[in-house]
């Protein structure tokens, strides 16, 4: 196994759009393995393969308390969404930084396990936000994109001053 570099925004990767993948092999299985790796060294719940510079429609994501509930979604797809819902959202690729974000509070979605098998279930809560976050990281979406121009401009202007830092 091994760690992966995930992208900070403004990195222009980060808005390509992810190609579903076509067959659930080895390779898919490997990146899942590196993309958990990576998600827990980072202490995320969950981690797109667009934040590794892969464009293929995979997600990874642990909501457990103890770590221990890996789950991987391949070609991850929200069927149904009900109500609204605003919770605080931070990214991996936006390090430092978190707001409120509003998405749907329920969703019924499907996808394809390790085993190539269709799954569809139904999610509330950090899981459904998760969901929906981790879906639009595989469409070039951020939770920033969300916000007001000022807050992201704030944002900007906060990460471009961490890498002036950074490369001091
Ligand atoms: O995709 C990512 O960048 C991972 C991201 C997932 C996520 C967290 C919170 C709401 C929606 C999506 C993270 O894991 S950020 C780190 C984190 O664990 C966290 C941050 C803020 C609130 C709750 C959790
Ligand atoms: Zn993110």
């Amino acid at each position: 196994m091994s760690t992966l570099t995930v992208l900070h925004f403004p990195d222009p990767r980060l808005r390509k759009k992810a190609r579903p993948v076509a067959a659930v092999d080895a390779q898919v299985r490997q990146l899942s393995r590196d993309m958990l790796e990576t998600m827990y060294a980072e202490n995320g719940i969950g981690l797109a393969a667009t934040q590794v510079n892969v464009q293929q429609r995979v997600v990874v994501m642990d909501l457990s308390e103890e770590k221990n509930e890996p789950v991987t979604l391949v070609n991850p797809e929200i069927m149904q969404e009900t109500g609204t819902e605003e919770m605080e959202e931070g990214c991996l690729s936006v390090p430092g930084f978190t707001d409120l974000v509003q998405r749907a509070e329920k969703i019924s979605y499907r996808y394809l396990d390790l085993d190539g098998q269709e799954i569809e279930a139904e999610a509330d809560g950090l899981r459904a936000v998760c969901i929906q976050h981790e879906i639009d990281h595989l469409d070039g979406k951020l939770f920033i994109d969300y916000l007001s121009p000022i807050k992201r401009q704030r944002v900007r202007k906060k990460i471009a001053k961490q890498n002036k830092i950074r490369a001091l």
